[in-house]
């Protein structure tokens, strides 16, 4: 176990910086850090050789050698020369944000695909810093920050670390590949896709379950939820009927945080594509952080970058039931609930509802016996409530969308 002193810039007096630091202290906890003291300092901006000024450099210093600390670990992402001259000074291993980020990411991914993301964002984060990495890994062969690309590749030099980049790139080409054949399939199924998104652990992959619980079908699987950062890493998705017999597909993936390091980002974009697909959006807020408007500007900023813009998105206020204070959600397309309990997840899902299928047709289309072809088409992709087979041809009541119900229209009685 290592033991860590934590230290945050605190630039224009920023009111979330404890909260920031909070964070930064469960990210560590998370790497099985033990956090030992947190240093704050107030600055307009970095300085150039230190990241902090020479005073709290002392401080720091002072810190480690009583407290007898292993670690430093900076909230902010330091450049390579800062980690350098900070070394030399301090004389224990200094990380920032990003590599614990990255490391908890590492520990968490279990697919193929996940593994291969990661791999890939902690290459590129590494790869400037390859040099300064070979000093301290002779030292250390252990903890946070080197579960990285795996010693073994750091002990290589710069070009292999390159080649291994590119070779990842190329395994996740792949995979995005099968990924998106499968999408278009459902596409073509003309499912619509609902994206749960979110900052990390706001409830995201409860919600996920609860709503398969008002599922009418019983047959989905659970997925997995925790109280820990990053609990969830792969995209899961389950079918989602309701008790009018509209359905959907309901996708659950990876949440965000603050300063998430653009190397991840640009790594699990593939699988960021879901949300981007999306028909409607979920966007789960824990209400009962202090500071949830940050996260939801967090969340809105990564979303953002991935260039989602023009799909609906409903805010969804979670643990409602730990909202003790008097709070006012003004969003519109908004509602509180508890994905815990069960509280108002009926009302989310008539919401859902209404959202998805406002477009959608009701009416009655009568089809002749050498028709059959636009009915087998029809009942693929629409929702058929009743069939009547008659002397002169197939009578449907149908729920269809617009497009559809356009090209059939002339089959209307
Ligand atoms: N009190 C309360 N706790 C909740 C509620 N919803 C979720 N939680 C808890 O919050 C923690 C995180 O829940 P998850 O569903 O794993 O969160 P997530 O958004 O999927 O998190 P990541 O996958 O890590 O991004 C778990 O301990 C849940 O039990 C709620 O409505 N009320
Ligand atoms: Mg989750």
């Amino acid at each position: 176990m290592e033991n860590a002193i934590l230290v945050g810039l605190n630039l224009n007096n920023d009111e979330n910086i404890d909260e920031s630091m909070l964070e930064l202290s469960n990210l560590a906890t998370a790497c099985e850090v033990s956090v030992l003291h947190t240093i704050i300092q107030k600055r307009d901006k970095p300085t150039p050789n230190l990241y902090i000024g020479k005073g709290k450099v002392d401080e720091v210093l002072e810190a480690i050698t009583t407290m007898e600390a292993d670690l430093v670990i900076f909230n902010d992402e330091l450049s390579p020369s800062h980690i350098r001259n900070l070394e030399s000074i301090l004389k224990v291993k200094v990380i920032d944000r990003t590599v614990l980020i990255l490391d908890i990411f590492a520990r968490r991914a279990k697919t193929k695909e996940a593994m291969l993301q990661v791999e890939l964002a902690q290459a590129k984060y590494f790869m400037p810093r390859i040099v300064g990495l070979h000093k301290y890994f002779s030292r250390q062969k252990s903890g946070t920050g080197s579960k990285g690309p795996g010693e073994q590749q750091l002990e290589l030099d710069r070009r292999i670390l390159k080649n291994r980049i590119a070779k990842l790139k190329r395994a996740l080409r792949e995979l995005v590949q099968i990924r998106r054949t499968q999408r278009e399939k459902r596409k073509k199924n003309d499912v619509f896709t609902v994206s749960l998104t979110g900052y990390t652990n706001s409830g995201k992959s409860t919600l996920m379950n609860s709503i398969i619980d008002f599922s009418t079908t019983h047959l989905e699987q659970y997925v997995f939820e925790k109280n820990l950062l990053f609990a969830t890493l792969e995209t899961k998705t389950r079918n989602i009927n309701l008790e009018n017999n509209h359905n959907f597909l309901l996708t659950d993936t990876v949440g965000f945080i603050d300063r998430l390091p653009h190397h991840l980002i640009e790594a699990f974009k593939s699988t960021l594509e879901e949300i981007s697909e999306a028909s409607l959006i979920l966007h789960v807020i824990d209400a009962s952080n202090p500071n949830y408007e940050g996260q939801i500007s967090v969340v809105e900023k990564v979303l953002e970058d991935l260039g989602v813009s023009d799909i609906p998105i409903i805010y969804v206020f979670n643990k409602i039931d730990l909202v003790v204070e008097e709070k006012v959600f003004i969003k519109e397309n908004s509602i509180c609930i508890s994905a815990l309990n069960g509280d108002n997840i009926e009302q989310l899902l008539d919401m859902i509802d209404a959202l998805l299928f406002k477009s959608i047709i009701k009416t009655k289309m009568l089809f002749p016996y050498n028709k059959g072809n636009i009915y087998s088409e029809l009942k693929e992709n629409s929702n058929v409530i009743s069939t009547l087979y008659k002397d002169d041809g197939i009578e449907v009541e149908i729920e269809l969308k617009k497009s559809l119900y356009n090209k059939y229209k002339i089959y209307v009685i």
